[in-house]
């Protein structure tokens, strides 16, 4: 079954307005209250939808979030059962600072195709390859990178990786640097990282690195719609952080998942801009109507492009 393509604007509409929720309070210093405005607009704006969607990846657990909590019931509770994942705002240090790259997203599947993701690290690894045994999470960056290289006939030294800067990453980023690979390191945000390779435009070969299950998730949608290739493997600190996977229905705690087993069916993924990014531009506020920039996937239809918008405040 296909998700019927009269949502696409109702989702663009709910990231859009979350994104300019959080809009007013850019570079106020305050990431909690940025992440309010978008949480509280998100849960909104998908309350008003006809639709019986359930919170899959959200902003915690019920007990650590009164919204948007993994299993919370949204929308009219009539029309098709959706899964949703959401991140209203993804890169809270970017809206609180005034820096680029602060995004509003959510993605949607049929009921029951999304990976429930624990809120826990997730090794991840991303390329446009969609070849098996080319870049594999398994292999070492050595191995990866050579495949790569081989498989984009470039020379390590025209490859260009992106992961997230983190001491946890020193090693990796040294293995990168000896093998004359091109850095880009972000300082957060990467769902829209793991993104960069799905366009030549933004110069990313590979992503790789550890970051947000549940951002992986998100990721994961919109890359298979771009027809991209993406693993990824939960980390767990804790026993508290393994039972908590577990009760989630995770199973299998070491296991490396492909793509179609973190997403599968049809889904719609939506990223509006809060402050412009390498993906999208900004909120932009013109007296009394603002223009937003969203990239919008809808991977049966094919649709994969970036939609600007000028819509009533
Ligand atoms: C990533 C990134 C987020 O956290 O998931 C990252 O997408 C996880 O790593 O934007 P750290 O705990 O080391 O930050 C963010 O950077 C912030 O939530």
């Amino acid at each position: 079954m296909a998700i019927d393509k009269k949502f696409i604007d109702q989702f663009i509409y709910v990231t859009s307005k979350a994104a300019l929720a959080s809009s007013y309070l850019v570079g106020n210093k305050n990431k909690i209250a940025a992440d309010k405005a978008a949480v509280d607009s998100m849960r909104s704006e998908l309350n008003k939808l006809n639709i019986q969607g359930e919170i899959v990846i959200g902003e915690g657990e019920l007990d650590e979030a009164p919204m948007l909590y993994i299993g919370e019931k949204l929308g009219t509770n009539i029309g098709p059962e959706f899964d949703i994942a959401v991140d209203p705002l993804e890169g809270t240090n970017f809206a609180a600072n005034n820096l680029p790259g602060a995004l509003s997203v959510i993605a949607i599947s049929e009921k029951n195709n999304l990976f429930k993701a624990p809120e826990t690290y997730m090794e991840k690894i991303s390329t446009k390859v969609k070849e098996k045994n080319v870049v594999d999470l398994d292999y070492s960056v050595k191995k990866n990178i050579f495949n790569l290289s081989e498989y984009l006939n470039k020379k390590p030294n025209d490859i260009t990786a992106c992961i997230l800067n983190r001491p946890r990453h020193n090693t990796i980023i040294n293995e990168l640097k000896e093998l004359n690979v091109n850095l880009k390191l972000i300082t957060d945000g990467d769902v829209s990282g793991a993104l960069l390779v799905t366009d030549d435009k933004y110069n990313v070969d590979i992503f790789l690195g550890i970051g947000g299950g549940p951002e992986g998730v998100l990721a994961a949608a919109a890359l298979d719609a771009f027809n991209c290739s993406f693993q990824g493997r939960f980390l767990f600190e804790t026993d508290e952080d393994k039972i908590r996977a577990r009760n989630m229905g995770v199973t299998e705690l070491s296991k490396k998942y492909e793509l179609k087993e973190i997403v599968s069916g049809d889904t719609i993924f939506c990223a509006t801009g809060i402050t412009s990014g390498d993906l999208v531009s900004g909120i932009q506020i013109e007296e009394d109507k603002f223009i937003s920039e969203t990239l919008v996937t809808h991977k049966s239809t094919g649709l994969k492009k970036v939609i600007k918008l000028k819509q009533n405040i």
